[in-house]
């Protein structure tokens, strides 16, 4: 899938695009139903909120089908190739939970200093690129953006390695508020199957989620070629070391792993 002239230019002056209904309501439930097994399962990748519920899986695409396919997705990984201009490697594949009732807050922060930073990643040649997993609404603790943040290039960060059971490279609350005074906030929601990528650089985050309703997205973060990791710190599934191009799937291969789950389970 390619961006469009208009989305490209809004997403470089921006910093993030969301795209509705980008996977079909026949994916979503694959894609949901996959996660939700991926969460029952107790692994060194399921990294755990504070309160003991599943915050995030890691590195899920190495051991479930569906999002082994979902790595390898056209609408996914074209767009990325289309912005860094050359293949793009697997730098972190993850689900975000974002429990109901017990899912905790990511701190504002933009990404790259934390992949700088922990990973040696030379540049901001990177991108997360997510899909909704769950319907994402104002309440159950929608991502959070600062548009135009990204303009700024790669801001101060602390190390906070106590507010979450996540460590993070963060920022201070005076930097957030003269960047949302210039650009205010915005928290792009929709239903499952919508597609949202942002810049490397722009700051984002998210409040804990205190509803019934979970709030699951999965993220790739997709590097270009050249801009491999130099001084991996962190393990394995959370900054990966295999940079092999990713390649793309036929269109329909999710689609068709869709109906061939649910054949499997009819019969
Ligand atoms: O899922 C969220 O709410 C935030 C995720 C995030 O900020 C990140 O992975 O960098």
């Amino acid at each position: 899938m390619k961006l469009t002239p208009e989305q490209l230019e809004v997403f470089d002056r921006e910093g993030w695009i969301f795209i509705p209904d980008a996977f079909s309501p026949e994916e979503v439930e694959l894609m949901r139903e996959s996660a939700n097994e991926v969460f029952r399962t107790q692994r060194p990748e399921i990294w755990m909120e504070k309160s003991g519920v599943p915050r995030t899986a890691f590195a899920c695409h190495t051991y479930n089908e569906c999002f082994r396919i979902l790595a390898n997705d056209h609408r996914l990984v074209e767009p990325l190739e289309q912005i860094f201009g050359e293949k793009c490697y697997m730098h972190q594949f993850k689900i975000n939970a974002k429990s109901s009732f017990s899912g905790d807050v990511w701190q504002w922060h933009q990404d790259f200093p934390t992949w700088h930073k922990d990973d040696g990643m030379p540049e901001p040649r990177a991108m997360n690129i997510s899909v909704f997993l769950d319907d994402v609404m104002p309440i159950n603790g929608p991502l959070m953006l600062v548009p135009r943040s990204h303009k700024s290039g790669t801001i101060d960060t602390e190390h906070d390695t106590s507010t979450t059971a996540y460590p993070l490279w963060t920022l201070d609350n005076a930097k957030v508020a003269e960047l949302v005074e210039q650009g205010g906030i915005v928290a792009p929601t929709g239903k499952a199957g919508g597609l949202l990528m942002f810049h490397a650089n722009l700051v984002h985050g998210s409040a804990g989620n205190i509803t019934p309703f979970p709030r699951k997205i999965v993220y790739l973060t997709l590097s270009a070629l050249s801009n491999k990791i130099q001084k991996p710190t962190r393990p394995e599934f959370i900054a990966h070391t295999d940079f092999t191009p990713v390649s793309t799937l036929p269109e329909d291969t999710l689609a068709n792993h869709a109906r061939a789950r649910k054949a499997e389970a009819a019969a």
